[in-house]
């Protein structure tokens, strides 16, 4: 029974050390060697029994007892941690030639003609954490966040079982901050998914995001439910001890203080060597227990490690070699048709769930009726899926050997499944719309998002849901209708309060205030994007002139052709069109005209330019920068890539800073962008 103020006989403080010895000794013959040496019942028996004297002696626990991995309480928020050694990423490639430019730059530098040992590891899809011990104690455990200041997870990461409480051996250093990649394996994936299921909770899409999510956790008791896995791979901070020569001799100390090393790592010569490795983890891939996305190499020797050094955010020494997209084989439970904001009518293919490139698919665009005969997709088909990094998943090619007996080509439907209306395909053209125009529920609801979306009418607040629901219970018809909702039919709608009722009142009337460019692409008129937009704003000025201008003065206006010009033409003849054109202006809408507005005129002196804004701007709002981009002739994109001209960078820019830096991308600060913009003005 409880003993907890007496003194402890020496004896029970002598079983206590025997059996943490012991289990700590199984933990690291279990998750580092791999070689489990006493059967499960067994390794319990010795833990039930430490905790049971634990319980009678609460003086004998300390943190480091294989008993405390969780039992702190959930915390409120994670508190930042400064990384004093910057966690790095790593550049990609992408094939045999990638990987033969790097070994160049690596022996260019260096100045050697000799093949370079490597240090080749699998790159497992998990996430990247930095685990501190101080004197061999696990003191504080971080993610790696923007690589200079993670979040502190260390309650969480205790809870993983192949991380050891406490290094194992002599020759410690005073601290070490281990590196590695946290992961959830395919079977723990597959069992939390399952979970998911039965108890009718989101499933996360991937392993990855399922670890991210499990490693976020306030409650450390969700994390250790999650049976998360860990591999280190690298050394950040370290003091009082002597690194050795080799990358590869690292990690074999890793180990043998107990931090669990991938026993696939090798050491190989050259791309040649380089090469074969990749190819062997290829082929073992589907049968590892965990995901990985491909390899990684790294110069072995830590003085060549040095010399390299690394550029911007990644290491010189180090590059991932990416596995090419990943297929898979799934059936076509059925196909069905999706009509969007021009009544295009797309078949979808609905797939049984596959795992493929990462993630869980079970929906292929099959883009129009050409693509589906020519690749004569069939409902009850096998067919090979493909998903190539976050590109969409596509249906590959279908397996004609495995096709049952009774299936029929897919015929596009005579109406709309929707509306009912007709659906008609244009000679020449792959798309068939349906013709219901705005009479169409699925069309009505996309254009209405399309109208209040941020780069139209910019109506903050009216979210897809709202719109669907203003849809289906008949109180919005068109957008001119936007305008006529009083607040007392907002507050009728599903989780709406009186306040934001309110408040989305005042923000549909504020859209009124807007200008031609935004109105014009808010209308949604095909093939008419933001630019096309501009350039007819700029070039006619009004609406009704737009309105009433032959396909061929339409041409006039740059980029805009035949195709283009017949689809603005016929959108304005449509009386339906013109008439919400009537109740709009009727509703208040009104803009400046564009001269009017532009009181200084700018040239086109960002053409061909592309810009990606960042962050948060402290004189304008990020759409402010995007027009001043793009009223002279610049474009803006979501994302950075190598086509990036320009970061425009505010406070608190997050990933794309770092991307940006890795593709040599300049990077202007608003002040900077501020003097581009200046310079480009027409005095
Ligand atoms: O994110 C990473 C995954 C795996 C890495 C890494 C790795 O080695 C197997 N190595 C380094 C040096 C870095 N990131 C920066």
């Amino acid at each position: 029974m409880a003993k907890a103020g007496s003194s402890v006989p020496s004896a029970v403080v002598q079983r206590v050390a025997r059996l943490r010895e012991e289990i700590d000794a199984h933990n690291y013959r279990y998750y580092v060697l791999d070689t489990p040496s006493i059967p499960d019942a067994e390794y319990d028996r010795l833990f039930r029994e430490l905790s049971r004297l634990e319980q009678d002696y609460p003086q004998l626990v300390t943190a480091e007892s294989p008993t405390q991995r969780v039992g702190a309480v959930p915390l409120t928020a994670f508190e930042p941690v400064r990384h004093i050694v910057p966690m790095l990423s790593l550049d990609n490639a992408f094939s045999e030639e990638d990987v033969a430019a790097f070994d160049r730059r690596v022996r260019d530098r260096l100045n050697v003609d000799e093949e370079i040992e490597y240090s080749a590891e699998p790159k497992l899809d998990g996430v990247a954490v930095s685990i501190r011990y101080v004197n061999g104690l696990l003191t504080e455990g971080a993610t790696r966040g923007d690589g200079f200041t993670g979040e502190d997870i260390t309650q969480n990461l205790r809870t993983l079982a192949a991380v050891p409480l406490r290094l194992r051996g002599a020759d410690l250093p005073e601290v070490i901050e281990a590196r590695g990649e946290v992961y959830l394996s395919k079977e723990a994936f597959r069992a939390l998914n399952q979970h998911a299921l039965n108890s009718g909770t989101k499933e996360f899409v991937n392993p990855r995001n399922a670890a991210a999510g499990s490693l976020r956790q306030l409650d450390p008791k969700v994390t250790a439910a999650r049976r998360l896995q860990v591999f280190f791979y690298g050394i950040g901070e370290l003091r009082g001890w002597r690194m050795p020569g080799r990358h590869s001799e690292m990690l074999h100390a890793l180990s043998q203080w107990g931090l669990r090393v991938n026993r696939l790592c090798e050491v190989v010569r050259g791309v040649g060597g380089c090469m074969a490795y990749y190819r062997r983890i290829a082929g073992l891939r589907s049968d590892l227990p965990f995901e990985i996305d491909g390899v990684v190499y790294k110069v072995d020797s830590l003085s060549r490690q040095e010399e390299l050094g690394s550029v911007s955010r990644s290491p010189r020494w180090a590059i991932a070699h990416k596995f090419p997209a990943e297929e898979e084989l799934t059936t076509v439970a059925a196909v069905d048709f999706q009509v969007g904001r021009t009544g295009a009518v797309t078949p979808v293919a609905r797939l049984d769930p596959v795992f493929v490139g990462g993630v869980t698919i079970s929906n292929a665009t099959l883009h129009n009726m050409d693509e589906v005969a020519r690749k004569d997709i069939r409902v009850g088909d096998t067919v090979v899926v493909r998903r190539a990094g976050d590109v969409i998943p596509e249906i590959v090619r279908v397996l004609p050997e495995r096709r049952p007996a009774d299936t029929r080509p897919v015929q596009l439907p005579p109406t709309c499944p929707v509306c009912g209306s007709e659906i008609r395909r244009a000679a020449g053209r792959a798309v068939s719309r349906c013709m219901g125009g705005l009479y169409c529920p699925a069309q009505r609801k996309q254009a209405l998002k399309h109208f209040a979306s941020r780069q139209a009418l910019n109506i903050e607040g009216l979210g897809d849901r709202l719109v669907e629901q203003l849809v289906d219970r008949g109180l919005v018809q068109s957008p001119a209708d936007l305008y006529q909702l009083t607040t007392a039919d907002l507050a009728g709608l599903e989780r709406m309060g009186e306040k934001s009722a309110a408040k989305l009142t005042k923000a549909i009337a504020d859209s009124k205030n807007t200008t031609l460019a935004r109105f014009l692409f808010g209308l949604g008129i095909p093939e008419v994007g933001e630019a096309t937009a501009r350039s007819l704003a700029e070039h006619f000025g009004d609406l009704a002139t737009l309105q009433n201008t032959s396909p061929e003065r339409l041409q006039d206006v740059p980029d805009i052709g035949p195709v283009v010009a017949a689809e603005i033409h016929a959108f304005f003849r449509q009386e339906h069109n013109r008439e919400i054109l009537r109740k709009l202006r009727r509703a208040g809408i009104n803009y400046p005209r564009p001269q009017a507005t532009v009181a200084r005129s700018v040239g086109k002196s960002l053409t061909g330019k592309t810009f990606v804004i960042t962050g948060k701007l402290e004189n304008m709002t990020r759409e402010q920068a995007k027009e001043h981009i793009l009223e002279r002739g610049g474009t803006v994109a979501d994302a950075v890539s190598q086509k990036t001209s320009y970061l425009v960078c505010g406070l608190k820019p997050g990933s794309k800073r770092i991307k940006a830096e890795k593709h040599g991308v300049t990077v202007l600060d608003e002040d900077q962008f501020f003097h581009l913009l200046k310079a480009t003005e027409d005095t």
